[in-house]
């Protein structure tokens, strides 16, 4: 199976990513996690972008907070789908992280979860994957299948305790 790649821009976005690596171990999806910074250290970033197709990797996540260009810069430098998660920092809620990241030139997507999305971008970087593997597809089914049977155990109870 192929790799998802997370690349975050600090250790400091490290909380919202650990769903991230929690969701993909629950379908046995193997991952590497990176600190490579748009600004920081942009040829790291763009190294590990050139070259991750040839590594194994078949979707790269790409987290970052404030200006944040990450997710812009490594699908600048691979065809490989980037799924960006805006990370929020104490100015502006997010939003700063959110526009940076989606708001990208025709061309050049990133596909954008919600601010400190880290369990979406990691369920989206599954579907890619599932698209070609067939047990990776059944896993997300049952998953589905699953939260709906929770939901509707909760409205069984709300029905119970609320409604004449
Ligand atoms: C971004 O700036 C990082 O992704 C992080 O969300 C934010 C703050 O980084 P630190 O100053 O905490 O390293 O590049």
């Amino acid at each position: 199976m192929k790799k998802v790649g997370i690349v975050m821009g600090s250790d400091s976005d490290l909380p919202i990513l650990e769903k991230t690596m929690d969701t993909l171990k629950n379908f046995g999806v193997p991952f590497e996690a990176h600190v490579f910074s748009a600004h920081r250290t942009p040829d790291k970033a763009i190294d590990f972008a050139k070259s991750a197709e040839e590594q194994g990797f078949g979707v790269l996540i790409a987290a970052a907070g404030m200006a944040a260009h990450l997710g812009g810069v490594l699908a600048a430098n691979t065809v490989l789908p980037v799924v960006g998660i805006p990370c929020q920092s104490n100015a502006l809620e997010g939003m700063d992280a959110l526009l940076s990241t989606v708001q990208m030139p025709s061309g050049v997507p990133v596909a954008t979860v919600a601010i400190n999305g880290g369990v979406n971008a990691a369920l989206l970087a599954v579907e890619i994957l599932a698209l070609s593997d067939g047990d990776l597809a059944q896993k997300l089914k049952q998953k589905k299948a699953a939260d709906a049977a929770s939901v509707l155990l909760k409205n069984a109870a709300v029905e119970k305790k609320y409604n004449m």
